[in-house]
Parts: structure tokens; sequence; C-alpha cells
């Protein structure tokens, strides 16, 4: 092993290496401290040269590698093992933008480039870059082609799939394979990068992309409503599609008890009148006629009685105040207590028949659990995360996808599945789904060096 180590320490020097346990702490563990892990070291490259020859030396020291951009993910998919023999590659030194085109509407970057420096850079030349997620602070571009990351504008914008025009990406072997075209369409033979998108580092490593950039909506309208159910919200969704059409970019189920959650450990305050559920709708147009759209879609709304009370910001700082009512939620759950997420897809008409059985099935298996439901009603995905004090947490995984399973939803909208879904995924796809699997991941990494037992289980288990 210190054959390897001596390697990597040759390919990117002391800068780019950590092996004192101290520096490798938190390359060790994911942010919600659910998979402590021990790594190998940590190698730190500045170059895609430098990912090629760090994956070649893996390849022939057959060194099993975890991928890690900002170290945000759900679903501990960025993280070793406990083996001490899992090597953490960060990508957090490949930080280069390499270019804007506000003409061709792209952007290419490398794969360390955080998420809202690149939504920035975009914003200055008056583009878009529609993905957009909490953590968009510290996740990286690497990182949300790897999970296929969603976030609030998968309404109008699509999952970060739709943004992705060209991936570089460096293979097991350490070959480099650079499709970084910068192409609408093209139609040229396999379009093998779909093939490394929300694969979650299981294939090999992404270290640049060129992504797709949207005109930005000169005008933005962010409001928050109350509704008396989440029926009630699936109306106003039809309401509010049928008044704004695909100007909305955001449409976000938020319950009284998220709120309640987001005023106990930040202090804010909601300001539309006490109701059990709301929705967070932000739309944007460049054309006139957005305020009279959304006004009008209100009107509908009460006059149906599917909206109580209601608030359109008036200001960017209001819109702004709004939105942290919704982004706060993540961190005041964690604050509040130890749970277990799931982030789960169901057709959209179904959902409130959905939360009712859930419901009921977590009273039956687990009283006395509470839930924070929010999410991205638009796309029909929930994060319906159940607050467990001293329940088994693999039981309530299985209650709830149980009951997923009925509907015909997934146990995976957006975050992945990482090691945290591992076993759950098995039990529910079929063997053709996951022989499929297997026969990429084997013609890929036939020796399970790219991040083994993340998405599927280890190779030796298979
Ligand atoms: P990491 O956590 O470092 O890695 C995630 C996975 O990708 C791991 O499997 C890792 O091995 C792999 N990976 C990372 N970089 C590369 C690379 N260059 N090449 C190959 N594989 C790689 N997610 C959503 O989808 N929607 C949300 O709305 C959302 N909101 C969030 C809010 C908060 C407060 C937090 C903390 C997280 C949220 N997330 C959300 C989850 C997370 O931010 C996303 O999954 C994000 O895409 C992860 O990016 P990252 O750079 O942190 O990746
Ligand atoms: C969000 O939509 C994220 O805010 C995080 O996907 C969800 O905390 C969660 O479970
Ligand atoms: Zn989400």
């Amino acid at each position: 092993m210190s054959d390897a180590l001596a390697g990597l320490h040759a390919i990117v020097g002391s800068k780019g290496l950590l092996t004192d346990p101290a520096e490798m702490a938190a390359y060790g563990i994911d942010w919600r401290k659910l998979f402590p892990g021990l790594p190998l070291a940590v190698v730190r490259p500045f170059s895609t040269a430098e990912v090629s020859a760090i994956m070649a030396l893996c390849h022939q020291h057959q060194i099993a590698v975890v991928p890690q951009g900002g170290n945000t993910g759900m679903a501990g998919g960025a993280v070793p093992d406990t083996s001490g023999r899992e090597l953490v590659l960060s990508l957090g030194r490949m930080n280069r933008l390499r270019g804007i085109d506000p003409v061709g509407m792209t952007l290419e970057a490398e794969a360390g480039v955080v998420l809202q420096t690149a939504q920035e850079a975009a914003i200055a030349v008056n583009r878009l870059l529609p993905i957009s997620l909490a953590a968009e602070g510290s996740a990286t571009i690497g990182g949300v082609i790897a999970t296929n990351a969603g976030g609030v504008n998968v309404l109008r914008y699509g999952m970060t799939r739709a943004m992705v025009l060209g991936l570089e990406v460096v293979l097991p072997d350490g070959r480099v394979v650079d499709g970084l075209r910068r192409l609408r369409k093209d139609h040229a033979g396999y379009d093998w990068k779909q093939i490394f998108i929300g694969t979650e580092g299981t294939l090999g490593l992404v270290t640049a992309a060129v992504l797709r950039l949207m005109p930005k909506p000169s005008q933005r309208l962010t409001a928050l409503v109350s509704v008396p159910d989440p029926q009630a919200a699936l109306d106003f969704l039809v309401v509010a599609q049928d008044a704004l059409g695909d100007t909305i970019s955001a449409f976000e189920l938020i319950s009284g008890f998220s709120l309640g959650l987001v005023h106990r450990h930040f202090g804010l305050s909601c300001p539309v009148a006490e109701g059990q559920w709301y929705v967070l709708i932000d739309a944007g147009a460049s054309l006139s006629g957005l305020r009279e759209a959304m006004e009008a879609a209100f009107e509908q709304a009460f006059g149906q009685g599917c909206v109580l009370d209601g608030t359109i910001a008036e200001s960017v700082q209001q819109a702004s105040d709004l939105w942290m009512l919704r982004e706060r939620i993540t961190e005041s759950e964690a604050k509040e207590s130890k749970s277990v997420k799931h982030d789960v897809s169901i057709p959209i008409p179904s959902i409130p028949q959905f939360l009712v059985e859930a419901g009921h099935a977590l009273e039956r298996h687990a009283p006395g659990t509470r839930v924070n439901c929010f999410g991205h009603l638009g796309d029909g995905n929930l994060h319906y995360n159940v607050l467990i004090d001293g329940h088994d947490p693999r039981d309530i995984n299985k209650i709830v996808h149980d009951v997923v399973d009925r509907f015909g939803g997934s146990i995976s909208a957006e975050h992945g599945i990482g090691q945290y879904r591992v076993s759950e995924l098995a039990l529910r796809r079929s063997e053709p789904e996951q022989a499929l699997s297997r026969l990429i991941k084997t013609a890929i990494d036939p020796m399970d060096l790219m991040n083994p037992g993340k998405v599927l289980p280890r190779r030796e288990t298979r």
C-alpha cells in the first residue's frame, strides 16, 4: 500500500494528498453524520491529467475510489467504508470555470466548481443556470451531475440531466473520455454521457461538463399561500398552471409542521394566516402580464376555496424571506431530532391519498413518530421525513416504502441511493432491472473499484 501512496504523492504532491487522520476527518463522514468511514487517504487532484494518473494507479493496485464533491449528498454516497482501504478522491481543487457563452447559451466548468459560483457567472451575462437547491453554496457541478440533482426548478427546467450538453469523464482504468461538446443536437452514436449522470460515481469520475443555460426571465414573482389540505394544493396547481402556464418554475408544498420547525430553530415567521399546509410558488417571465396572471390565479383559487390566504412578495428581499422559510427546513429538522428521510416520487394525483395511507401505516406500526413533510409538489416529489425518537430506522423505511410501492412510486426521486438505500432498492426493483444495472456496472467497472457498495451491492454480494 505504501507503494501506492508514494505513487499518489508523485502525481499530486504534498498539497494534493492528505493522510493525517485529523485532516482527513471531514472527508470521511457525511454531513448528517450517519455514515462514518475511514479513508485510506484523501487525494485532491488539480487537473484531469492528474485524475487520470490517479485512476490508472488505483486500477493497477486495485484500490477502490470514492469520488467526493461538496459532500452535501443525502445518501452517504460520497464517503468511504470503515475498512481504511478506500481512497477518497475530492474534486474540490478542480474549480475552474472554463468558459461561458451567452450566445450559444453554454457554460463549461470543472467538476469542483461550486454550483452557486456557476449560477452567478451565468447571471453576470444575463443568463440562467436553473439548477437550484438549498445546498448550492457547497454542492459542486460534479456532484449535481453525479446525483442528477433535482431541486426547486425542475417543474419548468427539468432535472440536472436536462442541462448537461457535454461531459468529460475518467474511466476506472484512467482513460479520459472527452465529450465536452457544446451542441444542442448530437445524435452521433450512443449518448454515453447519460450513463454517468445520476450514477453517483459508481461508473467513473466526472471531471468537467458543458451545461446548457436558459434565458433569464426579467420579472420574477414569488408567493406563499395557505391551503386547507394537500388535495387543495393540487387544485391550486391546476389553477396556477392554467393561468401561468410554463412560467411557473417552483411549486413547493410545505406542511405547517415544517414551518413550525423553522420558526422554532431559526425564529422565522410565516406571513400568511395559519393553515395545515402551504404552497410556495415562483414564476418568471420576460413578457408583461405575469403579475396579472398570478393575481387571476389567486382570485380563482380563493373563489374555489383551495387557497385560504396568501401573499405575493413585493420586493426581492420579501421573495428571499419567503424562500428562507422553505430553505431552512432541512437544517431545522436536523436541529430538532434524528430523522429517517424518504425522498419519494408519487404520481401527482395520488399524493393526497399517499399522505393519508402513509400516515395510517406509521400510526399502526410506529406510533408516536412525527412527520416532517415538504417537497416539490409540482414534480410529485415529497420529502416525507420521519422524526424517529427511538424507533428502528430500517423498519420506518420499510413502512413508508411499502406504501410508496402501492402507489407505483419510487423510493428516490432526486437524492439517489448512495449507501443509504442499497438494500431497499434491491428489494423493490425487478430482477431484469437489477440484472441490467449489474451488466452496465460490470462492463464499465469490472473490478468494482468505483464507489463500491453504493447504488448496487458490492461485487462479492451481488
Ligand atoms: P457529494 O455529496 O460530494 O457526492 C454525491 C454523490 O456524487 C456521491 O455518490 C459521490 O461519490 C458522487 N460524486 C461527487 N462528485 C463526483 C464527480 N465529480 N464524479 C463522479 N461522482 C461524483 N438534492 C437534490 O436533488 N435536490 C434538493 O433540493 C437538495 N437540497 C438539499 C438541501 C440541503 C440543505 C442539503 C444539505 C442537500 C440537498 N440536496 C438536494 C442533496 C445534495 O446537495 C445533492 O445531492 C448534490 O447534488 C450533491 O452535490 P455534492 O457536490 O455535495 O456531491
Ligand atoms: C429539499 O428539497 C432537499 O430541500 C432536502 O431535497 C430534503 O431534507 C430533506 O429531506
Ligand atoms: Zn428536494
